[in-house]
């Protein structure tokens, strides 16, 4: 998979320098670039903001060094309407779709993503307008709050999206189990010692009956969910929730 990110603060981005997605980029899985819009500035300051039209607070970013930045990613000669294969804008924004795990698999199966990180009070409004003749547009949200640029936001969404790529994740069962793998929450973990400042591991974990341990570990999940964030649960049939669910 092939990753654009554009910032004014590249230096945000360097953390997809470490981990696993810094490993993935080494093996070649994940192919990120991160690109710094004050390149495609076109005066010798740089400058990549001005003031907004009809006032207001804050500055706004100047169309035309994101269209040449945008434009730098775009295959030769790409032009017209954006088709299927086009590559997919997105746009980190509290106003956006508000990022999940459905929507990082559904990411996960692109080829190639570019990441828009605005600053200030946003991007010149008609610079979606024109990048929706070359790139499927998606404005991203994290969710319900406002952070001072996207460039955070990129590393969360490179993170759950990247790992979801195969041969990110070492053993694929991992990805398997998490929470919201399934549309519940982790069931807890527990390592040695078996006892430990007076409390005890659950017994159920202690033997080898994994019939057991996984209606246990799934009652757990359940728990947890209800607990924790019941609107995950609403929706979902008895029938939907397995047989082991209803012994609890
Ligand atoms: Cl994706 N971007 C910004 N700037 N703020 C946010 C966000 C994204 N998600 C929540 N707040």
């Amino acid at each position: 998979m092939r990753i654009d990110v554009f910032s004014i603060f590249p230096e945000y981005l360097q953390a997809l320098d470490l981990s696993l997605i810094g490993k993935a980029r080494q093996k070649g899985l994940l192919e990120i670039a991160v690109r710094d819009v004050r390149d495609y500035a076109l005066d010798k300051h740089r400058s990549v903001d001005d003031t907004p039209y009809g006032g207001g607070a804050g500055m706004v970013m100047k169309p035309e060094p994101w269209a040449l930045a945008l434009e730098s990613v775009l295959p030769q000669g790409a032009e017209g309407q954006a088709g299927e294969d086009a590559p997919l804008l997105i746009v980190p924004s509290p106003a956006g779709r508000v990022f999940d795990q459905s929507l990082a698999y559904e990411l996960a199966e692109e080829r190639h993503l570019v990441f828009a990180c605005g600053r200030y009070e946003g991007i010149d409004e008609r610079v979606y307008d024109w990048a929706g003749a070359h790139f499927r547009v998606m404005p991203v949200s994290l969710g319900d709050y406002v952070l001072n640029g996207g460039e955070v936001a990129v590393l969360a969404m490179v993170e759950a999206i990247g790992r979801l790529v195969p041969g990110v994740v070492g053993n694929p069962m991992s990805l398997v189990e998490e929470s919201h793998s399934d549309g519940l929450l982790e069931y807890p973990v527990y390592t040695k010692p078996a006892s430990w400042r007076g409390m005890d591991v659950p017994d159920v974990l202690l033997g080898g009956n994994h019939a057991a341990i996984e209606a246990h570990r799934r009652a757990e999940q359940l728990r947890r969910t209800a607990s924790r964030r019941p609107e995950l649960l609403e929706g979902r049939s008895a029938a939907d929730l397995s047989r082991a669910d209803l012994a609890v």
